[in-house]
């Protein structure tokens, strides 16, 4: 018998340390004219081409983002390093990424009315722990906060970059449905300072860190104050290399340096912007269409967050018009990029306002390419 999905429970965790704009570029452009003092002879005949300096305008102007929070500050802004430092943890102490992703799994999980007074998880049976990159390959982040959370059942870590969230609450939302799931725990850990090429002005801006976590379930168990039908669920994707990272263990082999800036994420951002909104826009229509609606029948669009002007460009296309900024709420402004956390960001702080029988969208849309939409009614 297949049941009726609900979200149940939403949870958010942002990091004590921000960065703005203003820090950022002043170091980056300190470390860029070292770079340059440093390789005047070689810039000078040609062979080493200089480092362009960044602007706070340009950053403000072409993303909209002023600042990010950065899980540690420390040593980002350091010309000498340029990479957070972040303490290595002993294999018998909780991971960073278990760390974060509980710090929003547990409010995800009382807001569902699935927390016990000890923070462990009551009735939860599956842990999807999604998100751009996880920092080992096993045991997994999944099972490791499974086993903090007390959960009897499986867990398992899923990549898909920035619609790591939005797959995963698919998958979420089928294993419900098939019965191999009761109620499932996604969680999204995006720890982005350490893939960030501090040194590359054209990304150096970027991503931010958070963590974001959804209790999914049966309707007729759930308990959440606020609860949301899934009325419809779709993944796509195609081939891309114009968003990349080539960090992964076969580097070990190839003689080259495991953190060199192809290791890292690099980008064609305008390509990206060019080719992406028509297909998200696309992806959204024929989405909303199939579960019956129209765009206009939809209250809120919580999008995925990389580019303010995506995402305006985006929903004029979708409405015919400017949306209203309670409609499709930015949260790129505070959070920057944090890859498939950003449309879960937005549910977490726009969605307690809407009533019973409202509709709203989450919708990712980034690297891979990768598109993923939920439609869900309000109940
Ligand atoms: N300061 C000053 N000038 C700059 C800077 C800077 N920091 N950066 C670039 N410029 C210059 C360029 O060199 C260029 O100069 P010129 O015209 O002389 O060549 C000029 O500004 C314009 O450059 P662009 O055309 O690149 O500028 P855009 O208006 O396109 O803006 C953006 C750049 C903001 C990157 C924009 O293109 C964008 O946001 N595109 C969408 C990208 C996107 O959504 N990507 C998704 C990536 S995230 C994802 O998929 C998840 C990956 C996994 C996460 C990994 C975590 C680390």
């Amino acid at each position: 018998m297949s049941h009726d999905v609900v979200i149940s429970g939403a949870g958010l965790w942002k990091p004590e340390h921000v960065i703005s704009n203003a820090e950022l570029v002043e170091s980056y452009n300190a470390w860029a004219e070292r770079f340059n003092a440093e390789h005047a002879a070689a810039i000078e005949a040609g062979e080493v081409e200089a480092k362009p300096a960044s602007s706070v305008e340009f950053i403000e102007m072409a993303s909209g983002i002023r600042q990010r929070y950065a899980y540690v500050k420390d040593g980002i802004l350091d010309v000498t390093r340029m990479r957070p430092r972040i303490p290595r943890r002993a294999e018998d102490a909780l991971s960073h990424q278990a760390e974060i992703a509980l710090n929003a799994a547990r409010p995800a999980l009382a807001a569902a009315g699935r927390l016990d007074g000890d923070g462990r998880a009551v009735g939860v049976d599956m842990v999807i722990v999604s998100c751009a990159y996880t920092e080992r390959s096993y045991p997994a982040i999944a099972i490791e906060v499974q086993h903090a959370l007390g959960i009897e059942g499986f867990g398992f870590d899923m990549l898909v970059a920035c619609s790591a969230a939005t797959f995963a609450l698919q998958r979420a939302v089928d294993a419900i449905q098939a019965g191999s799931a009761q109620a499932v725990l996604v969680i999204n850990p995006e720890l982005t300072s350490p893939q960030v090429n501090y040194t590359d002005r054209d990304s150096h801006f970027i991503f931010g860190d958070v963590s974001t976590a959804v209790v999914l379930e049966r309707a007729e168990d759930a308990r959440g104050e606020h609860r949301y039908q899934v009325l419809g669920s779709r993944a796509r994707t195609l081939y891309s290399n114009n968003i990349r990272s080539n960090f992964g263990y076969v580097a070990h082999a190839e003689d080259v340096d495991p953190f060199g800036p192809a290791n890292l994420f690099h980008q064609n951002g305008r390509r990206v912007f060019k080719e992406v909104c028509p297909m998200a826009a696309e992806h959204l229509e024929q989405q909303i269409a199939a579960v019956g609606l129209d765009t206009g029948d939809v209250a809120r669009w919580w999008l995925h967050q990389a580019n303010l002007n995506m995402n305006q460009l985006i929903v004029r296309r979708l409405l015919g018009r400017d949306a209203d900024p309670a409609e499709a709420p930015i949260v790129l402004d505070e959070f920057a990029n944090t890859a498939s956390a950003g449309s879960i960001i937005a549910f977490c702080l726009h969605h307690e306002d809407l009533a019973p029988g409202d509709h709203g969208v989450i919708c990712s849309f980034g690297a891979g390419y990768s598109i993923g939409s939920l439609v869900v009614r309000k109940l």
